[in-house]
């Protein structure tokens, strides 16, 4: 079936995409079900953060359809299940700290997310990332990085330099695969030095790279008429062609993915897209979210854009599913929800050895703070740390 848009694409040095979608039942429902699903895990988080069950950062997705990270709850739902309804497992992502449905879109489970949020084993990280970590390798998902800006450019850990968005790309041509990668940032981010850097090399070499601006409008409290000289962020690749998108709505993300990874895989280089798109929560879970903008503001755009329930509309104005088909599968995601807390919570505490795995090797004259005396003794036994 073919679906209009209603926001039409505004294009910077490249005709747009058609505004008719090529969709089906099928992928609508399944986009539903995932929204839902993320929108439901990203509530439970919130729920369990407030009960002390997840501690440190935690940014929700809600209204973005897609990850989550500094606590902020997933608010752009949209724009996760649009991307991975145009990409394949072996397209790689990056994104930042707002990484929780991102893992959910690349085919992590939510006892995954559910566990690592509360730092336990069964975590995608095995519990030692949290949530700005999740991570998925072979989905080709290049994790949650809580350094602002890094996932789009090359230069993130002092010790291995290793390049990340620009960097897969790079090895997506050098590998000579028809696949894409895909580095996702947020507005404040836009405004970083390394985006631009990686953004030359990437276009010199015309690097099968999309990078996604996903523009929710405040950087933390500060909203972008504050922070950016052009908010155009599509335009801010300047010799860069580029797209702005409604990231509210799923099946305008997907084209507008599916145009940029033909573009890309076409040997033209990379393309910037916009998604425009809000996030419903505070910045993380320490903000409140409601000094910096007004009530009316939250309240109108989850009334009048948000990404779940335009998908719930488009079911009901094409009869796809009648009123109790969708209320089954709301259930049905609830409980898969509602499982995962439990299965989270029962899930063991790391072991007091992973501490010191996966970071140093010379081990001489390290000295370890702010461990209880159980962990300094297993340290000091097994490691000679003072
Ligand atoms: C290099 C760096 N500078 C500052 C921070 C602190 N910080 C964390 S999130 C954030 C705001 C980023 O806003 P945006 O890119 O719009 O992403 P959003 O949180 O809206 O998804 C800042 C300044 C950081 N993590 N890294
Ligand atoms: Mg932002």
């Amino acid at each position: 079936m073919m679906i209009d848009v209603p926001i039409p694409f505004v294009a910077h040095r490249i005709d747009p995409p058609s505004q008719t979608v090529e969709t089906s039942k099928a992928e609508i429902v399944d986009m539903f079900t995932q929204s839902y699903l993320m929108r439901r895990l990203e509530i439970a988080a919130d729920v369990l953060y407030k009960g002390k069950f997840i501690r440190g950062f935690c940014h929700l997705y809600d209204g973005q359809a897609r990850s989550i990270s500094h606590w902020s709850p997933y608010d752009r739902e949209a724009v996760c299940v649009g991307m991975e309804a145009a990409l394949n497992k072996d397209d790689a992502i990056v994104t930042s700290y707002r990484d929780h449905c991102t893992h959910l879109g690349r085919g992590g489970t939510p006892l995954e997310v559910m566990a690592e949020l509360m730092g336990r084993i069964d975590g995608a990280s095995k519990g030692m990332g949290g949530s700005m970590h999740m991570y998925k390798r072979d989905a080709h998902f290049f994790g949650g990085n809580g350094i602002v800006g890094a996932q789009a450019s090359s230069d993130w850990s002092p010790y291995d330099r290793t390049p990340i968005g620009a960097g897969l790309a790079f090895a997506m041509q050098y590998e000579k695969k028809p696949n894409v990668a895909v580095a996702m940032y947020g507005d404040g981010a836009a405004n970083q030095g390394q985006l631009f850097e990686a953004l030359n090399i990437a276009a010199l070499w015309d690097l099968p790279l999309i990078y996604v601006c996903e523009n929710n409008h405040y950087g933390m409290g500060t909203a972008i008429a504050k922070s950016a000289k052009s908010p155009e962020y599509f335009k801010r690749g300047d010799y860069v062609p580029g797209l702005k998108v409604d990231g509210m709505d799923a099946l305008a993300v997907k084209q507008a993915i599916k145009f940029a990874k033909e573009h890309c895989v076409s040997g033209k280089g990379p393309i910037v897209l916009e998604m425009d798109t809000y996030r419903y929560h505070g910045h993380s879970m320490s903000d409140p979210g409601s000094t910096y903008r007004t009530r009316d503001e939250i309240t109108g755009i989850r009334q009048e854009r948000d990404p779940v329930e335009r998908l719930r509309k488009l079911i009901v104005e094409h009869e796809l599913l009648d009123t109790a088909e969708i209320k089954a599968i709301e259930k049905a995601q609830r409980k898969i929800v509602d499982e995962a807390v439990a299965a989270g919570k029962a899930s063991p505490e790391p072991p007091v050895e992973n501490l010191m795995k996966n970071m140093n090797q010379i081990m001489d004259n390290v000295v370890v703070r702010g461990v209880d005396s159980e962990a300094r003794t297993h340290l000091t036994e097994a490691y000679g740390v003072k």
